[in-house]
């Protein structure tokens, strides 16, 4: 008897993702059950793409469409994988009224044969894609907001808000483990990949980023390029000749969803500041409706800042479905110096 009560009580220890999905929809009465069958279905679909990001060395889809996506980067073979399995897992769910995806140029209408849902997803199906050949983490990330325009199809202007009215935003890391972290506006979750049972289990209860690190991020091989401000900031976390309370460590691995999910936990602050190659065409790399905003929600809520150097991307109104944006995430101590020393200097 002892034996099972042990096996019970580890049981109800277990809390599975779907577990916790439904508990939070308990606690909304006005949930229809659309937010909880879509969340289901981002973790399904990421299992999906964990097993293909899993076997991709032995699988021989490590190398290229020859296909080249909107942003005119070389689609790599898990790329196109990672973008039919996230939409192949949507289109028929009856929970999106439209998609926008990375791969894809235009909003991405749901087949007329299936019924439509009041939520739009945003979407980068195999963020950081660069990085497979050499098996360095890549990841998913996941934005959706409520539809807000009559009618019954999506349109763009349902896309278009600003992040600070997402529902739910999140990513899933394939790393040495394979994480599903998002969050719906309570706070941040984590649940780890327990693959002999394919469920994800809660691993991360309330993600909350230290108030300040001593870790900064970002590719400086783009120093020259950066703002005054930008600049200074990094030549004062890298200097020796002032009294830092706290020594800096670099790391940038090049993958939004690892170096944004090594900040979340760890502390200190992820930069991919704004490009000034061309002083007359100023430009961010990342983009906004699937990679910052998303993000940002997340580290907000994880009691994080989130931001272009000027405003809270949150509060950026999107203007195209794949605009850039220049993007700060990280602690709080972190964010206000390098956001005063940006207002200080330009
Ligand atoms: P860079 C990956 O291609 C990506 O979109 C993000 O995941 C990552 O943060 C960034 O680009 C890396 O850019 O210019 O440092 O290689």
């Amino acid at each position: 008897m002892k034996k099972s009560a042990s096996i019970t009580a580890r049981m109800s220890d277990i809390i599975t993702i779907e577990r916790h999905i439904l508990h939070h929809e308990r606690q909304n009465p006005e949930a229809t059950g659309q937010l909880t069958r879509l969340l289901y279905q981002i973790a399904y679909a990421s299992k999906v793409i964990s097993r293909e990001v899993r076997r991709a060395g032995l699988l021989d889809i490590l190398g290229t469409t020859g296909d080249v996506n909107v942003q005119g980067e070389t689609v790599q073979k898990l790329d196109a994988i990672a973008q039919e399995t996230f939409y192949a897992a949507f289109d028929h769910m009856g929970v999106l009224c439209c998609m926008t995806s990375e791969e894809v140029d235009d909003i991405i209408p749901i087949p007329a044969q299936f019924d439509l849902g009041k939520y739009t997803l945003a979407f980068d199906p195999l963020d950081g894609s660069s990085n497979i050949a050499a098996n360095v983490n890549v990841g998913t990330i996941f934005s959706v907001h409520r539809k807000i325009t009559p009618g019954r199809d999506g349109t763009s202007e349902d896309l278009l808000q600003p992040g600070r009215r997402q529902v739910v935003a999140g990513y899933v890391m394939y790393g040495s483990s394979t994480m599903m972290v998002y969050t719906t506006g309570r706070g941040v979750y984590g649940f780890t990949l327990e693959p002999s049972m394919g469920e994800f289990l809660l691993s991360h209860p309330d993600i909350r980023i230290p108030d300040e690190g001593k870790i900064f991020s970002c590719n400086m091989g783009n120093y020259r390029y950066w703002s005054e401000g930008v600049r200074k900031y990094v030549d004062d976390v890298m200097s020796t000749d002032k009294e830092r309370d706290r020594p800096f460590s670099s790391r940038y691995i090049g993958s939004l969803v690892a170096d944004a999910h090594r900040t979340l936990l760890y502390g200190g602050i992820f930069m991919y500041p704004m490009d000034y190659k061309d002083p007359s065409k100023p430009k961010g790399k990342l983009r906004l409706l699937y990679e910052a905003s998303p993000m940002a929600f997340i580290f907000e809520q994880a009691g994080g800042m989130a931001s272009t150097g000027e405003i809270p991307v949150l509060d950026v109104q999107p203007t195209e479905l794949h605009q850039r944006v220049p993007l700060f995430l990280g602690s709080k101590r972190e964010m206000k110096e390098v956001i005063a020393s940006i207002k200080q200097h330009g």
